[in-house]
């Protein structure tokens, strides 16, 4: 069990964040609409990575405001905030140097809004981590799962992970303080060995942080049970459900099933009978919004939990 683990145990509730340049596009490419998950869309679309790239000199997140995330955050009882640094579509939103494919060097907005959310939500008290794609970046001639631009067979795995996702995770571990949270998601490329040399590598720069389960083969430090998806019985052990706030993880501006507060409270009070805590996810749009009634119902939420919640 990680030494640090406690916090995470008692948290019941956390915030997960989807945000690139696919909620610029906000499930829409070449006037069709697309359904399912929005950050999904360029390979939905199969758009060509050029295509894609030219996408970011029109994202300028300018409404984008740190303090009014964490703000909301903070009053709807959440305890840590998991945020996407770099999704399968291979963006990275905050400045790094390891690519060009980055909020500050390819978008008019030029800031980095990493580290102004990371600074926010942990000025509130609260804990903060980074969700990143360590697999799949449909971006990167050798990083997974782009199959419409490369050649899968003739990739090199081994190299994207030497060349990109090793140093962006060192980027992200190195320059925004103190993470609680490596969120890792669909695992592949490495053996249990290499996942476990990968994970040993990782650890000396953020000892404290955990890394979710999704980093592969049985490893990470808590569980992270199948989107949507809640235990039927009690689970000894530290674990996480992840649900949507509508039926898109991504920005998708033609989704507008979002869970009422009722549901949401109802699925808390579920994850938290069984031992363990439910990370809800919105999806703010490409001019840096949270959409409405996902800030509405977080607020109603906590409201909520003051009146009868336990702290
Ligand atoms: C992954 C991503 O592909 C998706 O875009 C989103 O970020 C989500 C949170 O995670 O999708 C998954 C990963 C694992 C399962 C389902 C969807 N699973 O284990 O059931």
């Amino acid at each position: 069990e990680h030494a640090n683990i406690q916090w995470f145990k008692d948290a019941k509730f956390g915030l997960f964040i989807h945000w690139g340049l696919y909620s610029h596009l906000g499930g829409e490419w070449k006037g069709k609409r697309y359904y399912g998950s929005g950050e999904w869309i360029m390979n939905q679309a199969k758009i060509p990575v050029r295509e894609y790239e030219a996408t970011a000199a029109t994202f300028n997140p300018s409404r984008f405001n740190a303090d009014e995330w964490a703000q909301l955050a903070k009053d709807a009882g959440i305890k840590y905030v998991v945020i996407t640094a770099k999704h399968h579509e291979g963006f990275a939103m905050y400045d790094s140097k390891v690519s060009t494919f980055d909020i500050v060097d390819a978008t008019p907005f030029k800031q980095d809004p990493m580290k102004l959310l990371a600074d926010a939500v942990r000025k509130r008290g609260m804990h903060f981590g980074f969700y990143y794609s360590q697999f799949q970046d449909w971006h990167n001639p050798n990083g997974g799962k782009n199959t419409w631009d490369f050649d899968e067979s003739k990739k090199d795995y081994q190299k994207y992970y030497r060349q990109k996702a090793i140093p962006q995770l060192k980027e992200l571990m190195s320059n925004y303080g103190d993470l609680s949270i490596v969120w890792f998601d669909t695992p592949g490329g490495l053996s249990k060995e290499q996942t476990q040399q990968f994970i040993d590598s990782l650890r000396l720069l953020q000892p404290k942080s955990l890394f979710s389960s999704r980093v592969g083969h049985g490893l990470g430090d808590y569980r992270d049970y199948g989107d949507s998806e809640m235990p039927a019985m009690p689970i000894n052990g530290a674990w996480e459900s992840i649900y949507t706030h509508n039926d898109s993880w991504g920005y998708m501006k033609h989704d507008m099933n979002f869970k009422t507060p009722e549901t949401i409270i109802r699925l808390l009070a579920e994850a938290a009978s069984k031992g363990g805590n439910l990370m809800l996810n919105v999806g703010p749009d490409g001019s840096g919004r949270i959409p409405a009634y996902s800030a509405q119902f977080l607020r109603e939420t906590g409201r909520w939990l003051q009146v009868n919640g336990e702290s």
